[in-house]
């Protein structure tokens, strides 16, 4: 089989790289190692970035996103018994954020890639990428037993942090920059009406909690948990009572509990992988960096790797210029960085940590109510969070 760029991963950043590419005629296939049910079944994201809506507006794919998604003007901070609201639109000129579930951006562009009858081959085995430091990469999968290979111009890394791609780059050629956290967030996601009509992020003696939402009908909450978590160490009775423990009172009073639709427990983590690009392996997303949660960015980070890779694969086919490809890795760690920053600090600011110092507590009170105190630290809160420029 040939095609132009082979795609490893059919997640967003690999379906917004495929769909983008085929609305440009530029012939492409995408491998995924599960099936797109599976994909689907993660449940992750929940706020995108204005960047990452224009973005899917030139993908043609945000009918259902500007119809269903919420777009929210503010989210609230809480700490030591107040609340300090971030005014993203008044504090930076207008800007604002929409909530709308990754499932749904996942689900979108599938059903764009099926009508464009573009190949996605799912379930795909034994994937691997090979001479992409040559001018004819190959991509070697099985399919139902079947051998296959692809060769193809570029080979686009959107397999994920425990993806292949990053894994068959010689140790030499790369360089990892990483933080672990000492705890776990558990997620669950409910058909109940949201506990407050904008996000509430608690920084609580207990723990961290988050408030978010899929919909008015749809709520998505997480807690903080040690690392050694267990899923059935939690009833979702002990789940909602837990949350409502950690929130402000008038909010703790206004969640409904419900069953459960999803629960699982996310590790955070911040890692990066420098340089991005191996010859014609090109890597995108959760490939090359991963995010603690805490700044919403991780799927807003695959949305602007995707915009510099798209770019520079046009820009080659079109122009023959291979500026945009030599320039890609360069230019979307600069802005993978200000996000890794971002989201260390509402994790720092906002989490419990073990083994935090009297000392540390109080610098992180300190950061919070310099936020509340100061225009200044909110706008650089505010602007961070509704994206920073392309
Ligand atoms: P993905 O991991 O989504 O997709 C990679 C795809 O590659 C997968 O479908 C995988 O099956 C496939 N793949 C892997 N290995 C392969 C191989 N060898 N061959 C072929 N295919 C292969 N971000 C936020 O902004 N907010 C959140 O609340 C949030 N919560 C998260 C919770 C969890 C548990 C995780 C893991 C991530 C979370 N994220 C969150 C980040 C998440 O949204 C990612 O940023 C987003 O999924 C990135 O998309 P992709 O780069 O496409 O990677
Ligand atoms: C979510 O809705 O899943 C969500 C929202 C904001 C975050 C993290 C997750 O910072």
């Amino acid at each position: 089989m040939r095609t132009q760029v082979a795609i490893i991963g059919a997640g967003p950043s690999g379906l917004l790289l495929g769909q983008l590419l085929t609305r440009q005629g530029i012939d492409n296939v995408i491998v995924e190692r599960r099936g797109g049910d599976h994909v689907l079944s993660r449940i992750r994201a929940g706020v995108l970035e204005q960047g990452m809506v224009d973005l899917l507006d030139e993908a043609g794919v945000s009918l259902r996103l500007h119809r269903e998604g919420i777009v929210h003007e503010g989210f609230t901070l809480a700490f030591a018994g107040r609340r300090h609201r971030i005014d993203m639109k008044g504090l930076t000129g207008g800007k604002t954020v929409t909530v709308y579930g990754q499932t749904e951006v996942t689900r979108d562009l599938m059903e764009a890639r099926q009508v464009a009858g573009a190949s996605t081959i799912y379930n795909a085995e034994n994937v691997a990428v090979r001479d992409f430091e040559s001018v004819s990469p190959r991509v070697s999968l099985t399919k139902d037993g079947m051998p296959t290979e692809i060769s193809c111009d570029f080979i686009a890394g959107c397999d994920g942090f425990h993806g292949v791609c990053r894994q068959s780059v010689p140790l030499h050629a790369f360089q990892e920059f990483q933080r672990s956290y000492p705890f776990g967030w558990l997620g669950l996601l409910a058909d109940v009406p949201a506990a407050s009509h904008e996000l509430v992020y608690a920084n609580d003696e207990r723990g961290f909690a988050l408030c978010s939402m899929r919909s008015t009908t749809r709520s998505r909450y997480y807690i903080q948990v040690p690392l050694e978590t267990k899923i059935e160490d939690w009833s979702d009775e002990q789940f909602f009572a837990e949350l409502r423990l950690r929130l402000p009172p008038d909010v703790a009073a206004n969640v409904t509990t419900g069953p459960s639709l999803e629960k699982s427990i996310a590790p955070l983590r911040s890692f990066v992988v420098e340089p991005m690009r191996f010859g014609q392996l090109f890597l995108a997303g959760d490939a090359a960096h991963i995010v603690p949660p805490t700044g919403a960015k991780g799927l807003n980070l695959a949305a602007s790797d995707i915009r510099y890779l798209f770019d520079a694969i046009v820009e080659f086919y079109l122009e023959k210029s291979t500026v945009g490809l030599d320039t890609y890795s360069t230019r979307a760690l600069a802005r993978i960085w200000k996000a890794e920053r971002f989201s260390w600090w509402m994790t720092s600011v906002l989490h419990k940590f073990p083994g935090n110092s009297p000392f540390d507590e109080r610098m992180q009170r300190a950061e919070l109510e310099y936020v509340e105190k100061s225009r200044a630290a909110s706008t650089v809160v505010a602007e961070n969070y509704v994206g920073l420029p392309y």
